[in-house]
């Protein structure tokens, strides 16, 4: 696969993991949103773009993506984050005192009078490092990065799921437990 084509094919997956799987026909378990590996490589070559797609095409996808969006553990496939169709089921863990999200200028005053919600995703999306934060909130406009007081957030009730690579997901954030970084 060429740069390009691997780009692409991941975002193809990614759809497919993480939003509309039933679309394609394909059946995520409903535990941790995964599927066989034949299963997704089918559905791949019956579009006529990915006829030629191999299982190491996708491995390939897998390993090439710096964000780890996507995890093959022995012969199935899964999106780690990110879905809105399927509500995955995560161990709740314990996070470090801060966590950061990463959001932009324009729903700033909206999100420090509600807080974080989930919007179209099944959770909010947190990190411990400021740089997977960072990424997240530049895509649509001014990066701001606001941090979470995750020991505030668990006494109000609010649970964490570690999602694995640094990322931890939860439902809605009270705006007491935010500041801007
Ligand atoms: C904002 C991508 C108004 C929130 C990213 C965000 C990440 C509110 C947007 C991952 C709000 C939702 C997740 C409120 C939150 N009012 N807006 N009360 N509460 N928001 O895409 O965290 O590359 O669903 O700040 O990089 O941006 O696809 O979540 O701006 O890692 O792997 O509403 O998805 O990763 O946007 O992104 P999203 P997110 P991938």
């Amino acid at each position: 696969l060429s740069n390009t084509a691997e780009v692409s094919l991941s975002k193809f997956m990614t759809k497919l993991l993480r939003h509309t799987p039933e679309q394609y026909g394909l059946i995520l378990d409903p535990e941790d949103g995964s599927c066989r590996l034949d299963d997704l490589l089918s559905v791949i070559v019956s579009t006529p773009r990915w006829s030629e797609v191999t299982v190491g095409d996708i491995r390939q996808v897998v390993a090439g993506c710096d964000k780890q969006r996507l995890e093959i553990i022995d012969d199935r496939i899964k999106a780690r984050y990110g879905h809105s169709h399927t509500k995955i089921t995560y161990g709740p863990g314990t996070p470090p005192a801060i966590l950061f999200h990463g959001t932009h200028s324009g729903v700033l005053s909206v999100i420090l009078e509600e807080g974080l919600q989930s919007m179209e995703r099944q959770y909010v999306h947190l990190s411990e490092g400021t740089h997977f934060a960072s990424l997240a909130g530049s895509r649509r406009g001014k990066l701001i990065l606001l941090t979470v007081d995750t020991i505030r957030a668990g006494q109000m009730g609010v649970t964490f799921y570690n999602a694995g690579n640094k990322v931890w997901l939860a439902g809605h954030i009270p705006p007491s437990c935010l500041k801007v970084y």
